[in-house]
């Protein structure tokens, strides 16, 4: 089958090809040219994929935290191939729409927390934020106090790469380009439990934490603050979960100052935390939510806002245009295929399954790490997971240069079958989320065995 797709090229031709004409995301490519090239992945089914040498890889981060239903699905591609013979594109613009984003904006009207029942749709993550961002703004213009402009993102915080995404994010190596971050976007101190020597689960930290949200905001003036934006737990970061009552209070504070909510989804929304939602999770009543990648399980980019009645309200019984969109908003062949991963995301019930099986296996076969020598912290919700490696637990101390020991064991993880990813002295997982109970064992048996590794080596 994929003969009639792409020439057969060996590994290396197509590794070497890469590195002349391929500029990647994200990468230092003295490196990548100093290791020969990128590993070139071919193949996919289920939670496995394969590269050109062959060799099998658990995929340990579905993708980039989005593929939940795993590889291979030919509904997907069935229905991709039936939109694409019947409309393959039309705009939703001027007036005019198309079915399949009738239904899956419909079938989202289900799904979200209450209240949430109006979409917008783009094309990845950045994109839903930036739109969220100029929501918020426009909101509050028509509300007569357009000096409400600031939006509060966190430390430790990914929000994307434009340059709004970008200029939300709390991670500093984000901000290294000019200009950056855009007017108008400040940071408060991010519930970062291990960083601030508190246990993940101590709810007089989850009190403290919110409280540096209020700080913020009292800094800048509530009345020059549109809306305060988290991910229910953060991803990119470092899956930093929420200390026990951070959220009911930060939804207080924004309350008390009329600071409108965007939770950022596109991680842990369609089921990656156990719930539908982490607004669901974490009881967070939004007044915007942003999903992408599970949306669709990354078969198509297609991204979603989700807009609450305050918000929605502006722009659905007010006149005027909210001059905002994108050539390929609500794509057909997208929608349909969002709409089938939805379904089987049902059908399958994956959302228990995270819920009742692989959170539980998961919480099991990685908290016994926390005895391993190497191992500070262990911490995670549903089927996204952290390890944090530290050379000294008293002290939480990082190995010297950071990263070190965490980029060893990422390395060591890929050498026995293991996708990983590392962040600052840490490891992250986010498997799809139909694993099973037993490639859960695989997965933590080829971890345990590659930090036993990294520890005999120091
Ligand atoms: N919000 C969150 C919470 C994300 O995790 C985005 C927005 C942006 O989505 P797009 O589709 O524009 O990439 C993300 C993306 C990593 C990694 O290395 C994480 C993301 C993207 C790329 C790499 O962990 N998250």
């Amino acid at each position: 089958m994929r003969d009639q797709m792409l020439p057969n090229r060996s590994a290396e031709d197509l590794r070497a090809t890469d590195l002349a004409h391929h500029l990647h995301p994200f990468t230092d490519h003295t490196v990548l040219r100093a290791e020969g090239g990128p590993r070139v992945i071919t193949d996919g089914d289920g939670v496995y994929l394969w590269d050109t040498e062959g060799r099998r890889l658990l995929d340990g981060m579905a993708g980039l935290w989005c593929v939940n239903v795993g590889y291979g699905r030919k509904e997907l591609s069935e229905v991709a191939r039936q939109q694409m013979d019947r409309l393959a594109y039309y705009n939703t613009f001027f007036k005019t729409s198309h079915e399949p984003v009738i239904h899956l904006a419909e079938k989202l009207a289900t799904l979200t927390p209450e209240g949430v029942t109006n979409f917008l749709f783009s094309n990845s993550g950045s994109e839903a934020n930036d739109t969220a961002i100029r929501l918020v703004r426009s909101y509050w213009a028509a509300m007569e106090k357009p000096e409400r402009q600031v939006v509060i993102s966190r430390e430790y915080a990914y929000h994307g790469s434009t340059l709004a995404g970008a200029s939300l994010c709390g991670l500093p190596g984000m901000h290294g380009i000019a200009g950056l971050p855009i007017a108008g976007i400040a940071h408060a101190t991010g519930p970062y439990a291990w960083a601030a020597g508190h246990d993940s689960d101590d709810p007089a930290y989850g009190e403290e934490a919110a409280d540096a949200l209020e700080a913020k905001i009292l800094e800048i003036g509530p009345g020059n603050v549109a809306a305060f934006i988290g991910e229910p737990v953060m991803g990119a970061g470092g899956v930093i979960t929420p200390p026990p009552g951070y959220w009911a209070r930060v939804q207080e504070i924004c309350r008390k100052h009329d600071i409108l909510i965007i939770c950022d989804e596109v991680i842990c929304g369609f089921g990656r935390t156990g719930e539908w939602f982490g607004a669901d999770r974490y009881e967070i009543v939004p007044d915007i939510m942003c999903m992408a990648k599970g949306l669709s399980s990354g078969y198509l980019p297609i991204s979603a806002v989700g807009v609450g009645k305050r918000v929605a309200d502006t722009l659905r019984m007010r006149p005027g245009i909210f001059s905002h969109g994108f050539t390929y908003s609500g794509h057909p062949v997208a929608a349909a295929v969002a709409l089938k991963n939805i379904n089987i995301i049902e059908e399958e019930g994956l959302v228990e399954h995270v819920r009742d099986i692989v959170g539980p296996a998961l919480t099991r076969r990685l908290g016994i790490l926390t005895g391993h020598p190497l191992v500070g912290q262990v911490r995670g919700v549903g089927a996204m997971w952290a390890l944090e490696l530290t050379s000294d637990k008293a002290t939480r101390a990082p190995f010297a240069p950071v990263g070190s020991v965490a980029t060893r064991v990422r390395n060591l993880c890929f050498e026995r079958g293991l996708a990983t990813r590392a962040v600052r002295e840490g490891l992250v997982f986010a498997p799809p989320l139909i694993i099973t109970e037993a490639q859960v064992d695989e997965l933590a048996d080829i971890l345990a065995s590659c930090l036993d590794t990294a520890a005999a080596e120091l």
